[in-house]
């Protein structure tokens, strides 16, 4: 069979971020939804200008699908999940269910953690801010304690996305969320994302000896 579908991602990235580069999110959906698909890269080094054209950041992943073209990987894995009912279900009321979802992931959680721990990297915590993830975080504490899975009562590419958005070993280790935490361990152990997982890093990995 033809892929026609190709996720791109960097040729090779440091140590410090493999296993949560966000071709990652892309290779998950494809897994979960058995879509044959192809990885392609664009070098790291000068991303800054080289691939403008097909991501305007300089960032990955972005994916073609024959002659459609997509960056932003919320949009890329929308695109992905109206290929399959494994991740995006096809009773109307349950899909809004589930779109509800994958914004809430990328505007309500996403919007606050990636600006929280890209500071307490850099060593500039900032109450203010924390105060206001804590809020959020603890409100989606409370949801994940009446269920397992965000929408349509079973997995979809809303917990796709929350769960990879709450998997970052800084977040896990701020706080007490026993539902949250419990969510992204059952999300993270599914095979799907496991073989996604196990070949970010070995694409890594292979990078090494090139360089
Ligand atoms: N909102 C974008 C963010 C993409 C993003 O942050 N990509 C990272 C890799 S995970 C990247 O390309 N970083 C390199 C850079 O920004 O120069 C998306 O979700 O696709």
């Amino acid at each position: 069979m033809t892929d026609t579908l190709t996720i791109f991602t960097y040729d090779w990235v440091p140590n410090g971020p493999r296993g949560f580069v966000r071709d990652l999110r892309l290779r998950w959906a494809a897994e979960e939804a058995g879509l044959s698909y192809k990885v392609d890269t664009v070098p790291f080094d000068g991303r800054e200008t080289n691939h403008l054209d097909r991501q305007p950041f300089g960032q990955i992943p972005f994916l073609t699908d024959g002659d459609i073209h997509l960056f932003e990987s919320g949009a890329c894995l929308l695109h992905l999940a109206g290929k399959s009912e494994s991740l995006m279900p096809l009773n109307a009321s349950a899909a809004a269910d589930t779109l509800q979802w994958v914004m809430a992931a990328l505007n309500s959680i996403e919007m606050v953690t990636v600006p929280w721990w890209f500071l307490s990297l850099s060593g500039h915590d900032d109450a203010g801010l924390t105060g206001w993830m804590d809020g959020r975080l603890a409100r989606l504490e409370a949801v994940l304690s009446t269920r397992d899975w965000l929408a349509a009562d079973r997995f979809t590419v809303a917990d796709l996305i929350m769960a990879d958005v709450l998997r970052v070993p800084k977040l896990r280790a701020h706080g007490e969320r026993p539902a949250t935490e419990a969510y992204v361990i059952r999300a993270t152990d599914r095979p799907a994302f496991r073989k996604a997982h196990a070949e970010q890093l070995a694409h890594f990995r292979a990078a090494d000896a090139l360089r």
